[in-house]
């Protein structure tokens, strides 16, 4: 017996009431997204949409990871599919092949148990995915609620020598990313995941590494995604002013953007935007964290509140600095910087040196072809926004190195104008 069999007639019913309390969709979803329209409509504006399951149709993992609907019994394949923009409690959808996950058996992956909430996170652990299939295969209790998340499935098939197109291949208009391969900031390993659990698997609300964009694609499965626009964050708080972990303890959940992906579908979540993701049925996705051009002053800005915050938080430290070293000289000024930038590292996941590391290779190798990115002109006008802003800060007099790299990635833009 699998484990999705173990989803109980309750948890059935209860998906089901999940779907019927979703609206029609009310962003827009694309066949086909020319690049421009990306740019324009979503990049730039920030504004969240979905490519249809056309995006995804001729990926590895869509063969190989669903099983075949002839091979279905007939009560899981019983009903009609529906279209995106009315959902439909009871759309079809394919079972996970857990045997085709098989040769991935041996890799370490992060499993979250999501029966189990600790505080603001789920108990972790790290096991062989052999040891969750078996579980799952099983019908196992213990496999309950267990989901593999944050798997870094490509960068350890890339590691084990051979080619992610044996799961994947980005979407065209998804390409100019920042975050990933040819360069990924020397922080992690990359930003690109894979997720697979059991109905009522859940993500609690967050928002993205960096204040990246994500996208997001079911490879199995549908989700459900409650999305927040920045200025509608207060409505996810609770009394003390911290993010609530399950935004449906809330009346009106908090009144979220509430979208349901389907099958083969990719989301694309705005940059900033805090979201929240509940699996409908048993799901295999893919993502990418990312940002590109159009991003910069964002990510720039979310760093400069990190910064803030752990200098805030260790307040006490630059007191101690300037009592042993005097007031006089610089010379506390340079231990402070650095001590900040230490543990802004540790906190945020880089600091200053990753961000202008991760400009200046991204100038001079861009991950995308140049009508799949923004024109050189607005690409070099965001750098040079940025710029200006650090220009003006403490750190560009503090830290030297950063300056190297920034006299290239200023000249390298100036020049390619
Ligand atoms: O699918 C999930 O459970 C979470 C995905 C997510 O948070 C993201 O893609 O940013």
């Amino acid at each position: 017996m699998s484990n999705w069999s173990r989803v109980t007639a309750q948890q059935i019913e209860f998906i089901d009431q999940l779907i019927r309390g979703i609206p029609a969709r009310s962003i827009p979803t694309y066949d086909e997204l020319p690049y421009d329209v990306y740019l324009h409509k979503h990049l730039i504006l920030n504004a969240p949409f979905l490519l249809s399951a056309k995006a995804t149709s001729s990926w590895s993992a869509v063969r190989d990871f669903r099983i075949s609907p002839a091979f279905q019994t007939l009560s899981d394949s019983a009903s009609a599919s529906t279209s995106p923009s009315a959902p439909n409690p009871s759309s079809s959808t394919h079972k996970p092949n857990l045997t085709a996950l098989r040769r991935y058996a041996h890799h370490i992956v992060p499993v979250a148990n999501t029966l189990a909430p600790q505080f603001s996170e789920f108990e972790r652990s790290e096991r062989p995915l052999g040891e969750v299939l078996d579980l799952w295969e099983n019908g196992d209790e213990a496999g309950d609620g267990l989901y593999v998340k944050d798997w870094h499935l490509m960068a350890e098939i890339e590691s084990e020598g051979r080619g992610v197109e044996e799961v994947y291949a980005v979407p065209e208009c998804l390409r100019d990313d920042w975050l990933n391969p040819p360069y990924t900031p020397a922080s992690t390993s990359d930003f690109r995941f894979t997720y697979l659990g059991p109905p009522l698997t859940y993500t609690p609300l967050h928002r993205d590494v960096y204040g990246s964009y994500s996208w997001s694609a079911n490879v199995v499965g549908r989700k459900v995604w409650w999305l927040f626009p920045p200025d509608r964050l207060d409505a996810v708080k609770d009394r003390h002013g911290e993010l609530v972990f399950d935004v449906r303890e809330l009346k009106d959940e908090g009144g979220a953007l509430k979208i349901l992906q389907e099958e083969g579908e990719i989301i694309f979540v705005p940059s900033g935007w805090h979201h929240q993701v509940v699996n409908l049925d048993f799901c295999i996705s893919i993502n990418h964290n990312f940002f590109a051009s159009p991003t910069l002053p964002r990510i720039y800005h979310t760093l400069a509140q990190s910064q803030q915050r752990v200098e805030e938080a260790i307040a006490d430290v630059k007191e101690m600095i300037i009592e042993r070293l005097g007031s006089e000289s610089d010379a506390w000024e340079r231990e402070w910087v650095d001590e900040v930038q230490g543990l802004l590292e540790r906190d945020a996941g880089w600091g200053w040196g990753g961000f202008w590391e991760t400009i200046e290779r991204n100038v001079k190798e861009p991950p995308a072809a140049n009508f799949l990115s923004p024109p050189l002109h607005m690409r070099n006008a965001y750098i040079r926004e940025v710029l200006q802003n650090y220009q003006s800060g403490r750190e560009w007099d503090w830290l030297p190195a950063t300056q190297i790299t920034i006299s290239s990635c200023d000249i390298l833009s100036s020049i390619m104008d």
